[in-house]
């Protein structure tokens, strides 16, 4: 189908547009009260994401209420190691849990490569309910993990702040390592393939925690395995969002990927004159400006913009919108990109 609004698509095709397309990282839930109003609905997080309806729904929600340019699928990066045999919970106010971690040969064994149109079929579902109800109004993103990051939270078990027992692993049992991170980006690839079939437009790999490893470990240990995601995701434009990774960027650059994502820490000038206009950049406002004066909010964001100019750009928060912003603050934000020339 033939999109109505594709200017998102054409910054990343290298097109010339009209103005700056804006999204935001974790639009989807967590700041409107309609989405509240959804989730309160249905037990938790997990039942809502695995009811395709109401999944579909709050994904269109943020078109809908905030104008943004683009739809990202309601879902979390955590279904992966559960399709591959390592459940998870969401715990209320404190975020996933899981409650087996990977700590050896034994626990690898258990896991398996996840075939998405079964273990996943719930999310492939959302997204062609999704496709159907945004009806063209905007592309729709499809995402998953790192395989870095995802392993982070099967060896860890939950969220933290160091990730220590994960970063653990690299040195003590490096090929156990990268036995589980072989079959995640296995798995990952299969869901990624399976998301675009389904009607993703773009597709975000999120690497939370790469900021975490030291270089070397970085290279070794996650940018071999978004690079196959990249070399076999070929159907739609992927980008790459690699925090607190400014180490590593010239790497980041060659990776064969249409989008960098930058988080706040990053700069935009440089990255902008290393990527010479081969790639589109995403990013990358601090999040806690949504929580300034109208005043302050909207010279950060011409600040921002002008930091970006002369090369492809998506505006976009350095990272996910916090949970108590004022949804008002976040419509100033995208009217201001929108405004801006
Ligand atoms: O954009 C959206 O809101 C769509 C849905 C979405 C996305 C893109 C959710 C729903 N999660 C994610 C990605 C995600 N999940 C990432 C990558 C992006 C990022 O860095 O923010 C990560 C690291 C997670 C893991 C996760 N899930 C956390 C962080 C835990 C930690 O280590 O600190 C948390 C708190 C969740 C729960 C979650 N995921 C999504 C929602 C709406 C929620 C809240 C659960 C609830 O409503 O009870």
């Amino acid at each position: 189908m033939q999109l109505k609004n594709d200017i998102l698509l054409r910054v990343i095709r290298g097109e010339k547009v009209e103005r700056t397309p804006v999204w935001l990282m974790r639009q989807a839930g967590r700041i409107l009260p309609e989405y509240r109003a959804v989730r309160n609905s249905v037990s938790g997080f997990v039942e809502l994401a695995k009811t395709p309806e109401l999944a579909a729904e709050v994904t269109i929600q943020p078109v809908d209420l905030l104008g943004v340019d683009a739809a990202i699928i309601f879902s979390d990066i955590l279904v992966v190691p559960e399709a591959m045999g390592l459940p998870y919970q969401m715990v209320e106010k404190r975020g996933p849990w899981f409650p087996e971690t990977i700590k050896d040969a034994a626990g690898i064994k258990k896991l398996r490569v996840a075939d998405p149109k079964s273990e996943l079929h719930y999310v492939l579902e959302a997204i062609k309910i999704t496709k159907k109800g945004l009806n063209g109004r905007v592309p729709l993103i499809g995402f998953a993990g790192a395989p870095w990051t995802i392993f982070a939270y099967m060896v860890e078990g939950a969220g933290s702040k160091t990730f220590s027992r994960a970063r653990a692993m690299l040195y003590q049992n490096p090929e156990l390592a990268h036995r589980l991170l072989d079959m995640i980006a296995k798995t990952t690839i299969k869901y990624l393939k399976a998301q675009v079939e389904a009607g993703a437009n773009v597709i975000q790999v999120f690497d939370s925690w790469a900021g975490i490893l030291p270089p070397h470990h970085y290279s070794e240990f996650s940018l071999g395995y978004i690079r196959k995601i990249c070399e076999a995701v070929t159907e739609v434009p992927v980008t790459v969002f690699a925090k607190g990774a400014y180490f590593a960027m010239d790497e980041i650059l060659a990776l064969p990927c249409d989008t960098i994502g930058l988080d706040w820490n990053m700069s935009p000038g440089e990255v902008c004159k290393q990527t010479a206009g081969k790639k589109a950049l995403q990013g990358n406002l601090d999040p806690a400006v949504l929580y300034a004066s109208d005043e302050v909010l909207v010279s950060e964001t011409h600040q921002m913009l002008s930091a970006f100019n002369g090369c492809r750009h998506i505006a976009n928060l350095g990272h996910g919108v916090y949970p108590d912003t004022d949804p008002d603050k976040v419509r100033l934000f995208i009217e201001t990109v929108k405004a801006y020339r």
